[in-house]
């Protein structure tokens, strides 16, 4: 290297050094040393010296942080760990209960240390750093599958690229929070409404639009922050015995953390701590709507496992959600997918928490009863989160007199068909099945859904047009509809038409998980269809199933069995499923190339007697997370028989077929494969 190159490159990494620091001063420690220009200049220099010499380009330089594009969508990334959610608590007793129910569970007399933090309003993802450098970001997506938005997060300001320091595992994930500051969120909507954008409802929104940019270069313009909150998958490292301890390693690593964390101790101390915080809420600077309970000890954690996708040492404890009162004017009732009336309140407009409020869903004529709501009340609306509003209830005062009741129709709004209300149940439904319109439309909509087909461009407006012109009445017509079909319908160009043919075609390649999801069987969500995929591992065996093998399986209830096999016997679904396979709608085994590569793929398991630190149905679900197969009966093909306290005959059976049998250390060393 000349004495010129080699005085570029120590400049190149000198302007590095400081440009992170700065980042760091003003994104993590909210605390800027030098003015925005001085920062300007320093950024400046460095892209002027890196376009002269691209060889000078690292990948964690702070000019790199805007990637190039994507080509479309985003890659979908499996967890290493899934995501977890958590339970909520709404009132004090849920915080005194779970704090019961952790001092019964760690058998403890005395008060449990608890980490504290906010819980903030924004969108979960996921960080994986390898060798102290930022590898991949992935959004939580439904906890065990995620997006990747990688290039965007690089644009999150406050997200290290590199990370401080050597402590650190030589790969490991950090969970946390991206979100929008209220201060950004008032910004960025005055900018987008100058230059003649539509702004965002709120923060949380703004973020979330924000993340799912496929342009990095629009998300590098959106002022968004982050906090880690927890650690997800880790190589073999020595970590941190605490919550706490581990948030602030993370700060030490450069990886920001709430400010406001606070260790308390008891349920008295996490109360006194909610109420401080529902008290300073209003003057944070980001949106929060509630308090996240830890137990502090991170061995108290294993111990204590998790129920169905939360830990049992968590909680966040919700804040009130916000109210307010407005005139009932008009009642409607719309019709869903499965045929379900829902009245929903049209309302005089009502500012709740920053949205203004003009529909509140009624839920159903038994809940309006008990209410004693009538039209013409003032009624008291809620909004908590991303949940649709909702009429709570009648607000205080004398009655108007001219009031009225609210009547369930007779007969179906859309299609005029009889409306059923079955004996004990709270839902009206309209039995007009595929002839009405709204339930035709209902269906395509969530066929073509994010989640269900994910078929592109199938907007609202187009499904109406193509329900109510008869060119589509299942599913499976979709697939017979083609750019030239689909230019004749409104604000429907020829670059739109071949477009949506294009997603139609993409379409046609999907998983059997989004399949299953996409047919709209009744109480059979994503999480349902996916241990339905994964169980049955194609469409046939799932077909024929019996309510009996169906209710054995997790995620499934007797209710949920009668559904699914409610919805296979009945001859049109099978003839819309015969439908979409003969327009060229495949998969391929997915679900079993996952389990393959997984830790455990190709090992049977059989769980007997009863564990101390999980339930057997939890094992269960985590050894078929690693990709084993549980089994309810001994064979020689078993790997091994996982035995707790009082087995049953399946041991003596494991032992007489020279079966290995496992304690619950053993189990546990299983479920730390990786
Ligand atoms: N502050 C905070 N938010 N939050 C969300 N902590 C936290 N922990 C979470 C989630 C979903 O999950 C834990 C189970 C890691």
């Amino acid at each position: 290297m000349s004495g010129i190159a080699a005085d570029q490159a120590r400049r190149a990494a000198e302007l590095r050094e400081q440009i992170t620091y700065h980042d760091r001063r003003y994104y993590v420690l909210d605390d800027p040393e030098i003015s925005d220009a001085e920062y300007d200049e320093l950024l400046a220099e460095l892209q002027q010296l890196e376009s002269r010499h691209p060889e000078l380009i690292v990948p964690d330089s702070p000019t790199q942080r805007v990637g190039g594009a994507l080509a479309s969508g985003f890659p979908e990334v499996r967890h290493q760990l899934p995501m977890l959610s958590l339970n909520n608590g709404f009132a004090e007793e849920d915080l005194r209960a779970f704090d019961r129910r952790v001092r019964e569970r760690l058998e403890v007399q005395g008060e449990i240390d608890y980490m504290a933090e906010p819980k903030l309003d924004g969108l979960a993802i996921s960080l994986l750093y390898r060798n102290g450098q930022l590898l991949r970001a992935a959004t939580r997506g439904d906890g065990e599958t995620g997006e990747e938005v990688t290039g965007n997060v690089r644009t999150v300001r406050s997200v290290p690229l590199s990370l401080s320091g050597s402590d650190w595992p030589q790969e490991f994930e950090v969970r946390g929070e991206v979100f929008m500051r209220r201060p950004d969120f008032l910004r960025l909507n005055e900018r987008l409404l100058e230059s003649g954008e539509r702004g965002f409802m709120n923060p949380r929104n703004a973020a979330a639009g924000s993340l799912r940019q496929l342009d990095p270069a629009v998300t590098a313009r959106r002022p968004l922050s982050f906090f880690a909150y927890g650690l997800g998958w880790t190589a073999e490292h020595v970590l941190p015995h605490t919550q706490s301890a581990v948030l602030d390693w993370f700060a030490g690593m450069g990886i920001p953390v709430c400010p406001e964390r606070a260790r308390v101790q008891g349920a008295d101390g996490a109360f006194a701590y909610h109420q401080a915080m529902a008290e300073r809420r209003a003057r944070l600077p980001y949106d929060i709507d509630g308090v996240v309970f830890k137990v502090n000890s991170r061995e108290a954690q294993q111990r204590m496992g998790f129920v169905a996708r939360a830990p049992r040492w968590a909680l966040a404890q919700k804040f009130p959600a916000e109210e307010r009162t407005t005139l009932l004017l008009s009642v409607d009732f719309q019709v869903g997918r499965t045929g379900a009336l829902t009245p929903v309140a049209r309302l005089d407009p009502v500012l709740v928490g920053g949205v203004m409020v003009s529909n509140a869903t009624l839920h159903n004529m038994a809940e309006i009863e008990r209410k004693g709501i009538r039209i013409g009340d003032r009624v008291i609306v809620r909004r908590a989160g991303d949940v649709i509003p909702e009429v709570v209830g009648r607000a205080g005062g004398e009655r108007m007199p001219e009031t009225q009741t609210i009547e369930l129709p007779s007969v179906c709004p859309e299609c005029g068909s009889h409306v059923e209300q079955e004996e004990g149940k709270a839902v009206a439904r309209c039995t007009g099945g595929l002839v009405c319109p709204a339930q035709r439309r209902e269906a395509l909509r969530h066929f073509v859904s994010r989640k269900a087909l994910d078929i592109e461009g199938f907007g609202d407006r187009l499904i109406e047009q193509l329900v109510t012109s008869g060119a589509v009445n299942n599913p499976s017509e979709l697939f017979r509809l083609n750019a030239e079909r689909l230019e004749g319908f409104e604000r429907i160009g020829p670059k739109s038409a071949r477009n949506l043919e294009d997603a139609l075609d993409r379409a046609r390649e999907t998983t059997l998980a989004r399949f299953i999801h996409a047919l709209g069987i009744r109480e059979v969500g994503e999480v349902t269809a996916r241990s339905l995929a994964e169980h049955f591992g194609g469409l046939e065996p799932l077909m024929h199933a019996s309510e009996a093998t169906l209710e054995a399986i997790r995620d499934v209830g007797p209710v949920v069995a009668k559904h699914i096999a409610h919805f296979f016997d009945e001859p049109h679904n099978r003839e819309v499923i015969e439908a979409l396979l003969a327009a060229g709608v495949h998969w391929p085994r997915p679900e079993a190339n996952a389990a393959e590569k997984r830790p455990l793929a190709g090992r049977t398991y059989v769980l007997t007697g009863a564990l101390s630190a999980m339930t057997r149905e939890e094992a269960g679900a985590r050894l078929q997370a690693l990709g084993a197969k549980v089994a309810g009966s001994v064979s020689k093909q078993t790997s091994a028989v996982i035995a707790g306290e009082n087995p049953g005959s399946k041991l003596s059976r494991a032992e007489a077929l020279g079966v290995p049998i496992l304690d619950e250390g053993g189990l546990r060393a299983l479920l730390a494969s990786e």
